[in-house]
């Protein structure tokens, strides 16, 4: 076996079906042995970034590792912001990279030349930092340690990218016929840590008269939605969830409050803000949901965090919360027993009310007020129109915002990427979904400038026909950047809007020229499930007015549940029925980033 075929066979071993890749010269052996093995398949992507993003929705959509392929140098560079999606999301993707033979690298002549053989880039070094392995292998033996090294690094612990950069000459080289792969190895976690974890759990809730749990992503990532899920149904404990989390759980369930957050619901910030004990469990409190001075988030509550990445931990200490260090996949069964709290009949009722007025509800009157497309009520549409168990992408900018507000979960699959948020991830991501959920149809939200920035992968839905429908909220502008500009630079719009740069193409002859469907819809109504549902790949194409905010949105200098539009200083007094908040005298919370 060449070292090529030996890498083919690996993957083939770990139930990868399909790679997703652009070829070149460096990568040439490695593309040929996939597309002679006969359990791989692969898709070509027009750009590398497609096809990294499109490899990070592979195991949010399968639970199976992205594989994403690319040659040396400028191939291997333009999946660095792909990987960067991986890294922040703790998404594992495994990267392959063909680099030059090792005879003319400059690893070989060991000169510091910038660059020895042609197309030569350092990417191991490149990447480091937003990796969690990444290494250039010399030989044929270090092909088959470091491919189970780099593969086992992304699927244990906090999860997350690796690359492995193979030059040609490995990739040729006779490396034998025996596949070496020795899965992880999982360390049990004593008993102290598990008994002291129960101790903590028991002590912040028991007593607690407003508990409140916060649901993150790391509880899908860990495998523990069900029983977080049943565990949270059972004991009725209230619950809100950040944007990441929110993939993971059914929205109906009566103790959910919604997500929070600087874009969050104006309820759920409220209810986070009143507790008295707040449990974090897989959610690393970013800064969209913490935002500002740290003091200001949950000032009233004991708060205790559970995660597996001990750093995360660290930026806790100077705000004194409980930690406990572990994987929720050992956490879970100790948060299972733990029933008992001190909730109170006020407590419920402050929650069933804050529900009851912005729960599910379209809470901006822009669009009243306008007669124009409301986004929150377009979402909601969509939501009642497709069917219960669909998969839904969505990209950055307002359209996320409007998205994680309007849309309500029961058995759907729905993510975007949160820590890096490029835009045009949504449309590449698509393509990832489409490949391992064969067959079914897949629903990407994007705006019109995030739509542009990977136009060239509607070749790659057109060539592989794939069932992909695009519903572009067209606000013929970057609605996000235009509303911070609005807001803290008196509507100078330089770079945002078509008189200050900012342009987009005829959507209808875009889609004409990938022989893709085009749907035009300029009312609510005019959108159906029949539309949504055509066969083949949709662009549908519905207008937003331009100037439609975000609302509630935070702004800086505020508490986070002190959104826009402000409610009058009484109103938010009585939303703030446990903990009392000088709205006017705020000094310290400044640092919003939008
Ligand atoms: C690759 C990349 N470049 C720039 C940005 C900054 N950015 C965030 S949202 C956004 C505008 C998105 O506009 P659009 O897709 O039309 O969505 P809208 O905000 O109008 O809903 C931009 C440029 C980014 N997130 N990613």
């Amino acid at each position: 076996m060449t070292g090529a075929e030996y890498v083919a066979e690996f993957l083939a071993q770990r139930e990868i079906e399909n790679v997703f890749l652009l070829n070149g010269g460096a990568c040439v052996f490695l593309v040929d042995a996939i597309g002679q093995h006969p359990k791989l398949d692969f898709t070509c992507f027009q750009h590398e970034q497609g096809a990294a993003m499109a490899a990070d929705a592979v195991w949010r959509t399968s639970g199976k590792v992205g594989i994403a392929m690319a040659t040396s140098g400028p191939g291997a560079t333009n999946l660095i912001t792909g990987i960067a999606c991986n890294f922040f999301d703790s998404i594992p993707v495994m990267y392959i990279t063909g680099q030059v033979n090792l005879l003319e690298s400059q690893v070989f002549t060991g000169s510091k030349v910038r660059q020895n053989g042609f197309q030569e880039t350092k990417i191991v070094e490149l990447i480091e930092p937003i990796t969690k392995y990444a290494v250039l292998v010399r030989n044929g033996d270090e092909l088959k340690r470091e491919l189970t090294i780099a593969y086992n690094n992304a699927i244990t612990g906090r999860m997350g990218p690796v690359l492995i950069d193979i030059p040609m000459n490995v990739q040729q080289e006779d490396v034998g016929d025996e596949i070496i792969y020795e899965p992880p190895t999982v360390n049990s976690p004593s008993s102290a840590i598990l008994s002291e974890l129960k101790t903590s759990l028991r002590n912040l809730l028991k007593d607690a008269e407003r508990p409140l749990v916060l649901f993150g992503a790391g509880v899908g990532l860990s495998g523990t939605e069900s029983i977080i899920e049943n565990w949270l149904e059972r004991t009725g404990l209230p619950f809100v969830s950040s944007w990441a989390g929110a993939s993971y759980f059914n929205h109906d369930l009566p103790s959910y409050c919604g997500s929070i957050g600087v874009y969050g619901n104006r309820g759920a910030n409220n209810i986070l803000q009143n507790c008295d004990a707040l449990l974090v469990l897989g959610s690393r409190l970013d800064t969209r949901q913490r935002p500002g001075n740290p003091a200001n988030f949950a000032p009233g509550a004991k708060i205790h965090v559970i995660d597996v990445d001990v750093e995360e931990l660290n930026k806790y200490k100077p705000q004194g919360y409980g930690v406990t260090e572990l994987a929720l996949d050992k956490a879970a069964p100790i948060i299972d027993q733990v029933e008992e709290t001190g909730i109170t009949n006020a407590w419920l009722s402050y929650i069933a009310e804050q529900k009851e007025k912005y729960f599910n509800k379209d809470t901006s009157l822009f669009s009243e007020k306008h007669g124009t497309i409301s986004p929150y009520k377009m979402i909601m549409n969509i939501n009642s129109l497709i069917d219960e168990n669909a998969t839904v992408l969505v990209d950055v900018g307002a359209v996320t915002c409007w998205f994680f507000l309007a849309f309500h979960r029961t058995k759907h699959t729905i993510f975007s990427n949160g820590g890096f948020a490029p835009i045009s991830y949504g449309l590449s991501a698509s393509i990832g979904a489409a490949v391992y959920k064969p067959g079914e149809r897949i629903f990407c939200i994007i705006g019109d400038g995030g739509f542009q920035n990977n136009i060239q992968e509607l070749q790659t839905i057109t060539q592989n026909n794939l069932p992909i429908t695009v519903i572009i909220l067209n606000n013929y502008c970057y609605g996000i950047v235009k509303q911070f500009q609005d807001i803290y630079i008196d509507g100078r719009n330089d770079g945002a809007v078509p008189e200050k740069g900012y342009g987009a193409p005829n959507f209808k002859s875009i889609a004409e020229a990938y022989s893709q469907n085009y749907h035009r819809v300029d009312r609510l109504e005019d959108l159906t499930r029949e539309m949504l549902y055509t066969d083949g790949a949709n662009i549908i194409d519905v207008t937003i007015h331009r100037d439609t905010p975000i609302e509630p949105k935070l702004e800086i200098g505020h508490f986070v549940h002190d959104q826009t539009p402000y409610l009058s200083d009484d109103e938010f007094e009585a939303a703030n029925r446990f903990v009392k908040f000088d709205r006017h005298n705020l000094t310290t919370n400044k640092e919003i980033s939008d």
